[in-house]
């Protein structure tokens, strides 16, 4: 990227920082891998934005268009038995966590095989195998559940770290503050991860908000806080690390602020009339910022040939096309015994 590009995306997102070299302890393969999650999960919502546009699958439907560096980056810097909680824009992850993207897929079509037996829907996506606990409709609700399962690995002293990503519209949730507080109080190993992109649908952050750095925050429960380029993967990468890191070693939790751009409507039918022109048009140099491309960017001039990430695109693509034909061709409709089963929850978090 120029510097007069560069300078331009300051000027719109402050937040930028330039990707020059690997945070400590990630390997360029890790990082082409990285890239395959983000193509994965720019392909699948890509392809739920057309689907849903065209009366395919039904309720509503959030694109993680732009965020994708965000899911990824923390989803690789966990481990495997880790936890994690989602929000209303769940599909980035879930994918990032490893879920199947035909089963996701099938979620959306509302079908039995989908992860929920087609009973949630894009916004309620779970699949606990990979250790997602689940996604949901009420904003910032996933908050608790994720300190609860923070206090379940303390209390089991088995090592594993939790983490949930919210809004900045979900971070003016009160229990947001509840859980931030007892976290902080019982060293719980939690990571608040805030995906701030100024808007909560049509509001500006700035009307609701008396302080819109959410990072700030942590400074009332003693907390550390800390505001990140939501579009650079490897800053969110470290920034996971280190806090996964203290949460392991008994330190506590950590609230992380990674800040992106919605350059899509709220939702994948909003059209977004809301937004002026002249914000639109503001914000469209940050089509050179894409999360995707700044990675691609990095692995070129890092000597991965080209060919490499074009053969990752076509089979990212593939797998997703692979997974509308398996929910639309190969997957059934609910029985309407379904009806009055999973009505209440049973996970146990072990
Ligand atoms: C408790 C609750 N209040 C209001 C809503 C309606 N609602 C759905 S999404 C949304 C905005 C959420 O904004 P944010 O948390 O910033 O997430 P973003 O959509 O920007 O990813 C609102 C107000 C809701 N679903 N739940």
């Amino acid at each position: 990227m120029n510097q007069e590009t560069e300078k331009k995306i300051r000027e719109v997102f402050p937040a930028y920082t330039p990707m020059t070299e690997l945070p400590e302890g990630l390997e360029l393969e890790t990082a082409r891998e990285m890239y395959r999650k983000m193509a994965l999960i720019r392909e699948f919502d890509l392809s739920a934005k057309d689907l849903w546009r065209a009366g395919k699958i039904r309720g509503l439907c959030h694109a993680y268009y732009f965020a994708e560096a965000i899911a990824v980056g923390a989803c690789s810097a966990l481990r495997e038995g880790d936890y994690t909680t989602s929000t209303h824009r769940g599909h980035g992850h879930a994918l990032a966590r490893g879920a199947d993207p035909g089963r996701m897929m099938a979620e959306l079509f509302g079908k039995a095989e989908g992860c929920n037996k087609g009973k949630g829907g894009s916004m309620h996506i779970a699949d606990v195998d990979s250790g997602m606990l689940g996604a949901t409709g009420i904003v910032g609700s996933g908050i608790a559940p994720a300190t609860g399962a923070a206090l379940s690995a303390k209390l089991q002293k088995n090592g594993r770290v939790s983490l949930c990503f919210f809004g900045d519209g979900g971070s003016n949730q009160g229990l947001f503050y509840e859980s931030m507080n007892m976290a902080a109080a019982w060293k719980l190993p939690v990571i608040f991860l805030c995906e701030c992109n100024d808007w909560a649908i049509g509001t500006d952050i700035r009307r609701v908000t008396g302080d819109p750095v959410i990072a700030h925050r942590a400074l009332g429960f003693g907390l550390p806080g800390i505001r990140i380029d939501g579009f650079n993967v490897f800053a969110v990468y470290a920034a996971v690390a280190e806090a996964a890191r203290r949460a392991r070693a008994g330190e506590g939790p950590t609230l992380i602020e990674a800040k992106y751009m919605r350059m899509l409507g709220h939702h994948v039918g909003d059209d977004q009339f809301y937004r002026t022109k002249e914000e639109l048009e503001r914000i469209s140099v940050l089509y050179e910022a894409d999360p995707l491309l700044r990675l691609r960017e990095f692995l070129l001039n890092a000597g991965l040939p080209p060919q490499t990430l074009d053969e990752i695109d076509r089979e990212e693509k593939a797998r997703v096309a692979e997974a509308v034909r398996y929910a639309s061709e190969d997957c059934h409709e609910p029985s309407p015994e379904e009806l009055y089963t999973d009505i209440f929850s049973d996970i146990i978090v072990e």
